[in-house]
């Protein structure tokens, strides 16, 4: 795997005044999490969008690194990026909110509709339970998934240790843990790790747990986060983690699994050796969808921008630099990932019959049975101010 190419925030600065002068029609602006894509892509969609549509276009490509900031330039700032990245819960909020307008690929030849071609009845049937009033798939197209779950270095950490939510607070590993910057994506686990007992006797569900916004559970997982801190913490991380795994400065990671794919690998080539884990208790799988806010100024090249990400051999370049697994139900992109290394596992949810004893990598594919203990966050509405404000106070207790 290559090492991420960031584009600063000077350098996309630069780019926006130089283009200023520019037709919008000509520029296509992709607001994207950080070290999410293979960058020569983009320069490879300006070719083809022109070979295909005769125009002229120039990508300005700008990232985030949490949901919430990327929907606050959205929702408040009404900034006008083309095509946006947000997590499932967030797609969900910007439904009810109505700040996407819906995706219409009608314009598109038969012969380049990608997303025609490569929809994943899977990944389908996860967007239309995002929101059970509007279908999300008629706004949002999956671009990558996975769990959230635990990395460790196997020389400090057992399987066992990690097997629980529980490790991030675990006073062996004080001051070696690292938290992801996602409040939602570590409210979810550690929320399931509190109510084990009722999960197991049936007094809960997962899925009523995501929608679970309850000043009490908030409370709760204050509690448990502070004794987190206090037990002590690495850091709190976006992206930066990844290496301080890969270099043993950290050994414990609340992390999502494509930042595990890509640290695992990294970490081989220096001696280190790194896993990934689902919890036992529960997690969360999570799903990024491209969408096309309302305020975008170029929907024609943000509609080509979503169909070209998910021709196969992007998808598969934008797999290999990342870590990611792409929401792509194409052969083409499961059979590059087919490696006799692994072991072989049941992927017949994602790749239908026949796909029950493949050998791929589990930490991108999870297993039918790693999935029976996912579920998918929901939004929280005005809610989730309360979350974000107990996670400074927790963040701010250090
Ligand atoms: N480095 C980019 C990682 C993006 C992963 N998104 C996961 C979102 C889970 N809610």
């Amino acid at each position: 795997m290559k090492k991420f190419l960031r584009i600063s925030a000077a350098l996309a600065a630069l780019a926006v005044s130089a283009i200023s002068c520019t037709d919008r029609t000509q520029v296509l602006k992709v607001y994207n999490w950080s070290d999410y894509i293979a960058e020569d892509v983009l320069e490879d969609f300006e070719q083809w969008y022109e070979a295909q549509t005769g125009e002229k276009i120039k990508v300005i490509y700008q990232t985030f690194d949490v949901n919430e900031s990327m929907l606050s330039k959205i929702e408040i700032g009404h900034e006008d990026f083309d095509v946006v990245c947000p997590s499932d819960y967030i797609i969900e909020r910007m439904l009810n909110t109505g700040d996407l307008l819906p995706l219409d690929f009608a314009e598109i030849p038969d012969s380049i509709n990608y997303i025609k071609m490569n929809r994943a009845p899977y990944i389908e049937g996860m967007f239309r339970s995002i929101n059970p009033d509007i279908d999300a798939n008629d706004y949002s197209v999956a671009y990558m998934w996975g769990t959230t779950g635990i990395i460790y270095n196997k020389k400090y950490v057992t399987p066992e240790e990690a097997s629980t939510w529980n490790v991030i607070r675990n006073p062996k590993f004080a001051n070696k843990v690292l938290i992801k910057d996602a409040p939602r994506d570590v409210y979810a686990p550690v929320l399931i790790y509190l109510k084990q007992a009722e999960l197991a006797a049936g007094n809960t569900t997962l899925a009523s747990l995501m929608r679970d916004s309850s000043d009490e559970s908030i409370a709760a997982v204050k509690d448990y986060l502070l004794s987190v801190v206090k037990n002590g913490v690495y850091g709190w991380e976006a992206d930066f983690g990844k290496e301080d795994l890969t270099k043993d400065r950290a050994w414990v990671s609340l992390n999502w699994s494509g930042d595990a794919v890509w640290a695992i690998d990294e970490a081989k080539n220096v001696g280190v050796d790194l896993d990934y884990i689902v919890p036992e208790e529960g997690s969360t799988v999570w799903f990024d969808g491209w969408v096309i806010p309302k305020y975008a100024k170029n929907v024609k090249a943000a509609t080509y921008f979503i169909d070209f990400m998910c021709r196969p051999d992007i998808a598969i370049r934008n797999m290999d630099e990342t870590g990611y697994v792409a929401a792509n139900g194409a052969r083409e992109v499961l059979e590059s990932q087919i490696d006799e290394e692994y072991e072989p596992i049941d992927l017949t949810y994602f790749f239908g019959e026949g796909a029950d004893s493949i050998r791929v990598n589990p930490v991108l594919y999870p297993d039918a049975k790693v999935i029976a203990r996912c579920a998918l966050e929901h939004d929280w509405g005005q809610d989730t101010e309360k979350l974000l404000t107990m996670w400074q106070e927790v963040k701010g207790a250090e």
